[in-house]
Formats: C-alpha cells, sequence, structure tokens
C-alpha cells in the first residue's frame, strides 16, 4: 500500500469510529447552578451568537467580492472614498450593537454586586495556604484545609478523583438562600473562586471585599485559590457543600456546640498522651508542607525540628515563635489560627517526637495564659 493510501485508510478509520476522536469535546462554558452562573453563560452564548452573525455578514460579503469581481471576469474597482453615507453607517451599526450588548450585561453586573437582604454572612480569610471560614452572628468558625495525602502529592500513592480539589473541612452553606460573603486576606492576596457559582473575589489583605451567591442545587462544589500567593498556592482548594436548609440549621447547631466543647477542652487536663495523639494530627495539616512529616525539614528555607534547639530549648521561646510566628520569614504567626488546644498538642508533640524526648508537656490552659499576658 503506499503512503497515502495507508493514512487514507487510517483517516477513514478514524472517522468512522467518533467516540475515539472525539473523547472529550466538551468546549463551551458550563452553565453552573446560580442564577448569576446562568446569567453569565446566557449572555456569553447571546454575545456568541451576535459575533457569529456579524462574522457570517462580513465575511459573506467580502468573499462573495472577491469571487463575483476577480480582475479575471474584467471587474474595475468602485471609488467610494469619503462617502459620507458609508461612514455613518459603520460608525452607527457597530455603535447601536455594542450598547445592544452592553445593556443585559451591565443588568447582570448591577445583580452581581447587590450584596444587599443577604439571608447568611460569612466572612472568608485566606491564608498561606488555607481559607477561614467565620459565620457571622452565629459565634464558630473554623479553617479548610486541603486534604490530599502528602503521598498522592509526592507520588507514592495512585492520585485520588478529587486530587487537590478537597479539605478536611467544606464551606457549608444553605440552598435557595442568599448567601454573603466578605473577603479578606492575612498576609497576601488570595482570590476565591468556585466556577459553578459563577463567583470569583480577591481577598486582600486590608480590605473587605463582598460578593454573593445563590445554590438551587444541593451538592458538592469546588474552586480553587485564583490569585498567584506563594509556594503552596494550588495547595488552597475551596469546597463548598450546599445542604436543604434543615440539615443546615442541624449543622450550624452542632458547630455552635463543637466551639463551645473546644472551649471547655482548654480547662480540661489533658494527659502527655492525649495531647501527643492531638498534637501529630494538627502538625501534619498546619507544619508538616514545611517541617516535612519526620520534623527534617527542608534547610536552609525551613529549618528541621528534629534536634533543633528551640524545639528541645526553653519552653518560651518555642511557644513564642509559634504563637507569634517570626516576622520577615515564612513562619506563620499561629496564634489565632489554632485553639489553644491544638496549640499545646502540637509544641508538645514536637518536643517529643522524633527523638526530641524532652519529656516536656504544655497544657492548653498554658497557652491561654502566655496568650493573655501578651
Ligand atoms: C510556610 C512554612 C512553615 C510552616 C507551615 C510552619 N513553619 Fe515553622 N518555620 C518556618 C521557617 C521558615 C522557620 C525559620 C524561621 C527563622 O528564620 O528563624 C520556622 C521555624 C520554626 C521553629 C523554630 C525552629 C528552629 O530551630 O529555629 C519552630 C519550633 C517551628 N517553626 C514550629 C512550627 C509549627 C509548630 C508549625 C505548625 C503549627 C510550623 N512551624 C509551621 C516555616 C514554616
Ligand atoms: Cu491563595
Amino acid at each position: 500500500m503506499s503512503v497515502h493510501a495507508k493514512r487514507a485508510v487510517a483517516l477513514a478509520a478514524g472517522l468512522s469510529s467518533p467516540a475515539v476522536v472525539m473523547a472529550d469535546w466538551t468546549m463551551n462554558m458550563s452553565p453552573g447552578v446560580t442564577g448569576t452562573s446562568n446569567q453569565i453563560f446566557s449572555l456569553h452564548m447571546t454575545i456568541l451568537w451576535i459575533c457569529v452573525a456579524i462574522g457570517v455578514v462580513v465575511f459573506g460579503v467580502m468573499f462573495w467580492s472577491i469571487f463575483a469581481h476577480r480582475k479575471s471576469q474584467g471587474a474595475k474597482p468602485a471609488n467610494f472614498h469619503e462617502n459620507t453615507v458609508v461612514e455613518i453607517l459603520w460608525t452607527i451599526i457597530p455603535f447601536a450593537i455594542l450598547v445592544a450588548m452592553a445593556i443585559p450585561a451591565t443588568a447582570t453586573l448591577v445583580e452581581m454586586y447587590d450584596t444587599t437582604e443577604s439571608d447568611v454572612d460569612i466572612k472568608i480569610t485566606g491564608y498561606q495556604w488555607r481559607w477561614q471560614y467565620e459565620y457571622i452572628n452565629e459565634d464558630f468558625g473554623y479553617f479548610s484545609s486541603l486534604s490530599t495525602p502528602r503521598d498522592q502529592i509526592e507520588n507514592r500513592q495512585a492520585k485520588g478523583e478529587n486530587y487537590l480539589l478537597e479539605v478536611d473541612n467544606p464551606l457549608v452553606i444553605p440552598v435557595g438562600k442568599k448567601v454573603r460573603f466578605l473577603l479578606t486576606a492575612n498576609d497576601v492576596i488570595h482570590s476565591w473562586w468556585v466556577p459553578e457559582f459563577g463567583v470569583k473575589k480577591d481577598a486582600i489583605p486590608g480590605f473587605i471585599n463582598e460578593t454573593w451567591t445563590r445554590v438551587d442545587e444541593p451538592g458538592i462544589y469546588r474552586g480553587q485559590c485564583t490569585e498567584l500567593c506563594g509556594k503552596d498556592h494550588g495547595f488552597m482548594p475551596v469546597v463548598v457543600e450546599a445542604v436543604p436548609e434543615e440539615e443546615y440549621n442541624a449543622w450550624v447547631a452542632g458547630q455552635r456546640e463543637a466551639a463551645e466543647k473546644e472551649r471547655q477542652l482548654t480547662e480540661k487536663d489533658w494527659t502527655m498522651d492525649e495531647l501527643m495523639a492531638r498534637g501529630e494530627k494538627a502538625y501534619q495539616t498546619a507544619c508538616a508542607a514545611c517541617h516535612q512529616a519526620d520534623g527534617s525539614g527542608m534547610p536552609p528555607a525551613f529549618p528541621a525540628l528534629k534536634g533543633s534547639p528551640i524545639a528541645t530549648g526553653e519552653m518560651d521561646a518555642h511557644i513564642d515563635i509559634v504563637v507569634n510566628g517570626k516576622s520577615g520569614t515564612a513562619m506563620q504567626a499561629f496564634g489565632n489560627q489554632l485553639s489553644e488546644v491544638d496549640l499545646a498538642a502540637v509544641i508538645t508533640y514536637e518536643r517529643n517526637a522524633w527523638g526530641n524526648n524532652t519529656g516536656d508537656m504544655v497544657t492548653p490552659k498554658e497557652i491561654f495564659d502566655y496568650k493573655n499576658q501578651e
């Protein structure tokens, strides 16, 4: 068979099995699950079709002119320089088209910016590299951190279905209610984005930006930080769980109770074993990204905690660097990111794990007192 024949056969085979050739040709935007995202989608479609119509007319006239008035047919070019009628027409027609497109677009924008009359208000704070959600008026809040295991990230394990798009504590909101988000950041600029809601807003330190959503369909929606915010920018996903209202109310009640329990936990008498177990968990979530799971760090950027003079030395210095961080370095202040219980647990863990056998233990109560003497 000649090369050409082979190619023809391959092409015919390809064309006759579209399932293989067109594996996944979903090219359009998706309409999403909120009124806003649907409006954005229909604007996008309307304007696409206007562009298609303009394209067909303009290229139609152009190709027809080129073909019908070609030189070989003896065509002589017409001369309409400075033709007032043509100049007025080609100014007015595009202007009218632009205005016709701007009217629905502006209406959608105005609605997107209308954050009044909300049913639920949630403050969202971006941190390197996690999100904090605080339910204003409900007296509780929490951090939402990536939950993809480090083994998947470092290719020691097959990657899961929601790789890098899964968190320990998703944001929970009720369906059918207007939820207002107040966005800010604690360190650098982040941006909170959930494509299916048609919501994307910058979170800027020192500013509060507002946006809102109303989700109609219960479900789990995933998004990401969409402002390049440092080393783990790709590791701070957004996960939102939209649930029916009764379920939401029950969840809120549970959260408030848990927050109250947490306050009581600070008072409880902790044993070394309990602190170590809790400390290991907190360490893996909040510290291992830099200091590594085995405490070996990544010197010189991130010091090893195994055998570190601070983690095995004086207790106050250790508490100080974890609670207040060290300004000008990647070591952030964990004082208000972690509860007193988790701070006590993680410090106790660092002083006794990986052969740092100091035997020291610090209680949540001591951390509480430490923070309040400052
Ligand atoms: C974003 C990266 C990062 C994370 C996350 C992080 N650290 Fe650090 N940590 C650092 C850096 C950088 C230093 C070194 C600061 C300096 O220059 O002294 C440091 C220093 C320390 C030290 C002092 C070590 C020494 O010998 O100098 C301790 C203790 C410590 N971190 C504990 C923690 C704990 C506990 C957590 C989790 C709650 C944590 N770190 C999370 C980056 C990080
Ligand atoms: Cu970010």
